[in-house]
């Protein structure tokens, strides 16, 4: 289930990043200047750029958020591992849950997949609930859809409040 065995050919993936201590719109930018120069992943379209109050544990910074979608011919694991090796390669802290960090790379979908398993859940299990996910998905995914319902339909049962545009720009992540 969570392998494309024998397949090179790319297929769509929807990713969520976000990030709230050190630089995180550069630790952002830096992990799609990585996957877009990977040689099994192309960053096809980015968000906007967000600014989003905490959500979960509020007693924490606010967040910048974003989503891109992607293609690649990584298989789910392998994609996760890429994504860890990222958030690690930008010293993100682990420490609790919904806490602060420098970088989080959430996979929200894979090729329309249902993945279960102790290391992946997708498409993510909370995102449907989240604005800060849900509003740069629609940037880069406007016909994605959860549980048979478009994007729009689930933002509005979730709580927008706060949220801002920091950066119009779909090209925010490329370094001058
Ligand atoms: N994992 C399972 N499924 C996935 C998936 N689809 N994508 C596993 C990525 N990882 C997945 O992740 C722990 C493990 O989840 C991974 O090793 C992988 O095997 P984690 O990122 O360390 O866990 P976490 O992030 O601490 O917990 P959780 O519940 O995933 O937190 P979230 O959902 O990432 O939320 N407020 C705002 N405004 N903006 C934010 O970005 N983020 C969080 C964190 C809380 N509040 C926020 C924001
Ligand atoms: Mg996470």
């Amino acid at each position: 289930m969570s392998t494309v065995s024998g397949s090179e050919s790319f297929v769509t993936a929807l990713l969520g990043l976000g990030g709230n201590i050190g630089d995180p719109v550069g630790a952002m930018a830096g992990a799609l200047e990585t996957l877009a120069g990977h040689p099994q992943c192309r960053v096809i379209a980015v968000s906007r750029l967000y600014r989003t109050p905490p959500w979960g544990k509020t007693d924490q910074d606010w967040f910048f958020n974003s989503a891109a979608r992607v293609e690649t011919t990584l298989s789910p694991v392998p994609l996760l591992d890429l994504a860890l090796g990222i958030e690690q390669a930008n010293l993100r802290v682990r420490r609790e849950r919904w806490g602060p960090r420098t970088l989080d790379i959430d996979i929200l979908d894979y090729d329309g997949l249902s993945i279960d398993t102790d290391r992946l859940a997708i498409p993510h299990p909370r995102m449907k609930d989240r604005a800060f996910v849900l509003l740069p998905l629609i940037d880069v995914a406007p016909d994605y859809r959860i549980a048979g319902r478009v994007l729009t339909d689930w933002l509005g049962e979730a709580d927008s409040a706060g949220i801002e545009i920091a950066d119009e720009s779909r090209d925010w992540w490329r370094r001058k």
